[in-house]
């Protein structure tokens, strides 16, 4: 049995999708942040970053969202969920790795400035780029990496799930979608999937 370890709204949302795509028996344990719970002795035997996604597995526990997808993908090879090509595979770890490691951290500047200084009007500082720098993203994704009409062209994939992620937070970080069309054509086919609409009440 699988355990996935998330909070709402959070890029757990992305695996989440991800394990109702493959059709996978798994059991999803909600980490209160509101209660601060990821940093909770419990939780920090699980993912010792006191984040999540964390998923727990038969064969050890796994951190790190590119890496959840992948091997959700991995596990269930008959649901088709990243691509079989050893270059295209590569491509969709280049976009999830980017998604992880450039636009996530830009997105954090808004809420968790404080990972990076303790200095409030610094804080404040790195919050006030958040737009512009998620602004930049939305335009590498539009005309980089975004095929259409899935990320990886014409076949859906984990990239699909992480990247509809992406779009809910750029809303909220002030990014107008008018200006990325592609991607505002990816959010509105992801929001009329089944596995989207099962699992975004337990994100709400
Ligand atoms: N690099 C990690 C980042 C995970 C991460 O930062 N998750 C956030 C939620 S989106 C979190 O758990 N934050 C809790 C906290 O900062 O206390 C990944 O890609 O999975």
């Amino acid at each position: 049995m699988i355990t996935l370890c998330y909070a709402k709204g959070t890029a757990a949302l992305a695996p989440h999708i991800l394990l109702e795509d493959a059709g996978a028996d798994y059991t999803a344990r909600l980490v209160d942040f509101g209660a601060a719970e990821q940093q909770s002795a419990d939780y920090l035997a699980i993912n010792p970053k006191g984040r999540v996604p964390a998923l727990i597995t038969a064969e050890g526990t796994l951190t790190e969202t590119p890496a959840i997808l992948a091997y959700i993908a991995q596990i269930f090879p008959d649901a088709n969920l990243a691509p079989g090509n050893r270059f295209s595979f590569a491509q969709a770890q280049a976009f999830n790795i980017y998604l992880a490691a450039t636009v996530h951290v830009n997105h954090a500047h808004k809420q968790r400035g404080s990972r990076w200084t303790d200095d409030t009007d610094a804080q404040a500082t790195l919050r006030d780029k958040v737009t512009a720098n998620m602004t930049d993203c939305a335009r590498i994704i539009e005309h980089h990496y975004l095929k259409g009409p899935w990320v990886m062209g014409p076949t859906y994939s984990m990239c699909d799930a992480y990247l509809f992620v992406i779009t809910r937070w750029m809303k909220g970080d002030g990014v107008n979608l008018d200006d990325f069309p592609a991607i505002s054509r990816h959010f509105s086919a992801m929001q009329e999937r089944a596995s989207v609409r099962k699992v975004m009440s337990m994100h709400m």
